[in-house]
């Protein structure tokens, strides 16, 4: 018998492609890329990759051409929020892509809640997570559906707000728009369906899952170590960021100073280690960590 492959549906072009890639070999995955445009095969395992229109990646894993994908939580939540919503499941955040769908008003617009919408006329490509965010507020709006360039919609007079996604600001702010309520919160996920994919393939995503986690949380991790006074312990634990229990080891021939080991999974600021230092902590060092499990 054959050996299965577990197929990952990915963005062929544009903000997520890069990162979904780099986050794949970080995983110790082998990209063949050559082969075809449509599909990169994986030379260490048997995983190929599927590379798609960002919007056709849920519908990929629904029917099961793919068994994973790598995809905006706001596409997700967009066919979540609409007739055919069924059957995927968001398995975990991959720390890149991260974006907020905002509603936005022209600068002038005086917003004092959701209440401000009533009778206004508002353009999105996300028409199904805005009539969502009207309908719980119970605020009675007009939602002007359409495919791109939303910002300028209000400019044409084609719709009074504009409902979208925003990272920086910079499209809004170039639009004479400003942000004045979110109504999600989004990054790149890992998405699968909700049905089995037989032991095989399940073993094959279990490692795949295991492994993306353990890019993930090492990515800002940092590990830092210092000795320092044993009485000091306590105030060291309250400074590091992130950090479970740190490892506390005796320093031969001294009985008042320990060397202390932790991994943050915050950033460590240069105030983090003169705070530290403060506590009498010594010899401080701050490494980047490689690998996570
Ligand atoms: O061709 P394909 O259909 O695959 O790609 P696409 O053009 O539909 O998607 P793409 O590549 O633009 O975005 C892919 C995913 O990136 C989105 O689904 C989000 O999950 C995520 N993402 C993160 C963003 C942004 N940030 C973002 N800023 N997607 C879009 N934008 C747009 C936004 O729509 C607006 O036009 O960028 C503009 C605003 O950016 P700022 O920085 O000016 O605020
Ligand atoms: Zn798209």
């Amino acid at each position: 018998m054959n050996t299965q492959r577990l197929h990952i549906a990915i963005q062929k072009n544009g903000r997520l492609a890069e990162r979904s890639l780099e986050l794949i070999e970080a995983a110790g995955y082998r990209l063949n890329r050559g082969a075809s445009d449509l599909a990169y095969s994986v030379d260490n395992a048997p995983i190929d990759i599927w590379r798609v229109r960002d919007d056709d990646i849920p519908t990929f894993v629904a029917n099961g051409v793919a068994d994973l994908g790598i995809v905006g939580r706001n596409v997700l939540a967009e066919r979540s929020a609409g007739a055919d919503g069924e059957g995927l499941r968001e398995v975990m955040q991959l720390g890149f892509g991260r974006c907020r769908l905002c509603i936005a008003a022209p600068v002038g617009f005086e917003y004092a809640g959701p209440a401000s919408l009533n009778g206004a006329r508002i353009a999105t490509t996300y028409a199904n997570l805005l009539s969502r965010f009207l309908k719980q507020e119970g605020v009675a709006a007009e939602i002007v559906p359409m495919r791109g360039a939303v910002e300028v919609a209000p400019r044409l007079k084609l719709a009074d707000l504009i409902c979208d996604l925003v990272s920086t600001g910079a499209t809004l702010e170039a639009n004479g728009l400003k942000p004045v309520a979110t109504i999600l919160e989004s990054e790149a996920v890992l998405v699968r369906s909700a049905r089995g994919l037989g032991p095989e393939l399940e073993r094959l995503a279990d490692s795949l899952i295991s492994r993306f986690r353990g890019v993930v949380a090492s990515q800002g991790a940092k590990y830092v170590m210092m000795n320092a006074p044993r009485s000091a312990l306590p105030r060291i634990a309250a400074i590091l960021p992130g950090a479970g229990a740190p490892t506390v080891m005796s320093l031969a021939g001294r009985d008042d100073e320990v060397a202390v080991h932790a991994v943050c999974q915050e950033s460590v600021f240069w105030e983090t280690l003169e705070a530290l230092k403060a506590t009498g902590a010594s010899s401080i060092l701050v490494l980047s960590i490689e690998k996570m499990m």
